[in-house]
């Protein structure tokens, strides 16, 4: 590596700014979420989310964009190329109380991510979230439920979280962290 390659991967590393795209069916706690590493604390008042919020927060050396889309099909169709375009990481969240949409969630989760010729080399942090219900599945029911298991194509992690207690919301974001710096370093 030339001393100016190496120069420009330090700077890159120092200062990265980063794309990601939030997906998952609606109210699966996307927006609560977000809110949640911006503020620190849990929003209970959050709106549904009618188009798109845009958000920056950082994580280590990592300046996250953040696109969080509202949950209706039709706009995620339309909207799906300037959403996804030059996204570096997507963070996949489903509601673990809710066992009646795991079907759902994980059609959802093959067609628009895993199936999804424009997506391809980009880590996927799936959140187990709601983990603070009694009645919420495991982060392991929820990797069953959503076929991780076969996932050959995309680097990809589980983790369960809460929103509300703040339960693995860093974890889970130091987890995509890695995979994004790793990403750019052999580049
Ligand atoms: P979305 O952006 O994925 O559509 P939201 O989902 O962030 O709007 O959240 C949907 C509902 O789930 C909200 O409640 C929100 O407070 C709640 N929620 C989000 N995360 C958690 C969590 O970890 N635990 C619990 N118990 N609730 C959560 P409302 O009542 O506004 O529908
Ligand atoms: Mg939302």
């Amino acid at each position: 590596m030339s001393f100016l390659t190496k120069l420009r991967a330090k700077f890159a590393k120092e200062r990265l700014t980063v794309k990601i795209a939030w997906l998952g069916l609606d109210h699966a706690g996307k927006t609560t979420i977000v809110k949640r590493i911006t503020s620190g604390e849990f929003d209970s008042s959050t709106f549904r989310t009618l188009g798109m919020n845009v958000d920056e927060f950082s994580s280590g050396n990592v300046r996250f964009i953040s696109w969080d889309i509202g949950g209706q099909e039709a706009f995620r169709e339309s909207l799906w190329e300037s959403y996804m375009a030059g996204s570096m990481g997507i963070v996949y969240v489903i509601d673990s109380a809710d066992k009646a949409r795991y079907e759902e969630a994980r059609k959802e989760l093959w067609k628009y991510v895993l199936n999804n010729d424009r997506v391809q080399n980009i880590p996927i942090l799936v959140l187990a979230n709601k983990q603070d219900l009694e009645n919420a599945g495991s982060a392991g029911e929820v990797a069953r439920a959503l076929n991780l298991h076969k996932v050959t194509t995309h680097s990809y992690a589980i983790v369960p979280t809460s929103a509300k207690t703040g339960f693995n919301v860093e974890e889970g974001l130091e987890w995509l962290r890695q995979r994004v710096t790793e990403k750019l370093e052999t580049l």
